[in-house]
């Protein structure tokens, strides 16, 4: 596998998948991503002119996707709409970018007779009880709840059906929360981090008792390229890292890492349809293909975010007014 096609590789997971290649492969790498507001070149900028090659385009424009995908080895699908409160205030780019986008490059990939991995969310699975004492795992039924988790489940199925009735060689993963940085501050953890910073509070839907089980960025790009390398056509493999906290406990940790009294936060008006809890059994990728975490400690991988969020405040900062007006006008 020397060129490697990442899409998306301009936003939070997707880059950092790209830094795992440059610095764990020699593999020559191409990011194919529409550069949306979710996407930053910067994330990228560090990277070496030739080992690393940015298109700007759209995985849903087959004029764009087909030539390219067919001068690649393998393709390492990232590209998506991500954020469940985006999906619920206008679900049409979740349809457009996640299925319509998903379904060219299936074709591409088909016509070129190329290796495909697709990235998916353990959000398809629906969500737990606090108390049920399983984990969701390959065999746990899709029951997506949002706009965003209906059209990552729909994809899903659609790399499937390519891989039965086409014989694409695809594999595909379902990963747990991600945390780390160059996530946009739209999300939880970066938008709690960086409201603190600004001397505000941190803002928790509802109750604050959702759980998450977090992974960090780096963690999942380990575990994507062990699947890429060693992982059986077909098949599906749940990524996670035993993470789970509940948004309050995270919200704590957060405010301790700033020396502020741990009940210095808001409760705001909850999300629609709102998942109570994800838990991730990942035995099959540890048992089958010896994949393991290198952050067993959130703690220190939340603490290692947190600075990093302090000392990278000019990426972040020429966002955070309108994310955070998007935000107050629906109460939240
Ligand atoms: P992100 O929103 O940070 O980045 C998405 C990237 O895709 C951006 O760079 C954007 O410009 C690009 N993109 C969007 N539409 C495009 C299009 N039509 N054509 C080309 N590029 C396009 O998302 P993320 O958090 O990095 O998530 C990446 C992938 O991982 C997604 O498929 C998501 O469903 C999945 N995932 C995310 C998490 C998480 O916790 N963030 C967990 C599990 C799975
Ligand atoms: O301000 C907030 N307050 C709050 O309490 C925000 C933005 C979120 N929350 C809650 C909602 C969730 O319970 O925090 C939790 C995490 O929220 P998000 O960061 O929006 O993540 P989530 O909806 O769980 O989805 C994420 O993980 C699965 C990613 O955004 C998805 O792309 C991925 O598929």
């Amino acid at each position: 596998m020397q060129r490697i096609l990442v899409t998306g590789g301009a936003g939070f997971i997707g880059s950092n998948f790209v830094h795992f290649l440059v610095a764990h492969t020699d593999a020559q790498v191409t990011v194919l991503d529409k550069l949306t507001y979710a996407a930053s070149r910067e994330s990228l900028a560090a990277l070496p002119a030739d080992r690393v090659e940015l298109v700007v385009g759209d995985i849903a424009d087959a004029s764009v996707v087909e030539p390219l995908v067919a001068r690649h080895d393998a393709v390492v699908h990232y590209a998506a709409e991500s954020h469940n409160d985006n999906s619920l205030n206008d679900p049409s780019p979740f349809i457009q970018t996640n299925l319509v986008g998903t379904f060219v490059l299936l074709e591409a990939v088909r016509k070129a007779g190329v290796r495909f991995h697709h990235i998916s969310t353990d959000e398809v699975y629906g969500d737990l009880e606090l108390d049920d004492p399983h984990r969701f795992t390959e065999a746990t039924p899709y029951t997506p709840s949002s706009p965003y988790s209906a059209s990552k489940a729909g994809s899903d199925h659609l790399v499937r059906a390519w891989v039965r009735s086409f014989g694409v060689q695809a594999t595909v993963s379902n990963c747990s929360n991600n945390y780390g940085p160059w996530q946009h501050i739209e999300k939880f953890i970066p938008r709690q981090i960086t409201n603190v910073i600004d001397g505000g509070r941190p803002k928790l839907y509802g109750a604050g008792l959702n759980v998450r089980d977090w992974i960090h960025a780096d963690d999942h790009s380990s575990a994507v390229w062990t699947i890429l390398q060693k992982g059986r056509i077909g098949e599906t493999y749940l990524i996670g890292a035993d993470g789970e906290k509940n948004n309050l406990e995270v919200v704590g940790m957060i405010l301790e890492a700033f020396g502020r009294p741990a009940d210095d936060f808001d409760h705001v008006t909850d999300r629609a349809g709102h998942d109570l809890r994800y838990a991730i059994d990942s035995s099959k990728l540890r048992n089958e293909l010896g994949w393991q975490p290198a952050y067993g400690d959130f703690a220190d991988g939340l603490a290692r975010t947190v600075q990093w969020y302090r000392d990278n405040e000019a990426w972040w900062r020429p966002h955070k007014r309108a994310v955070e007006a998007t935000y107050a006008a629906k109460g939240q």
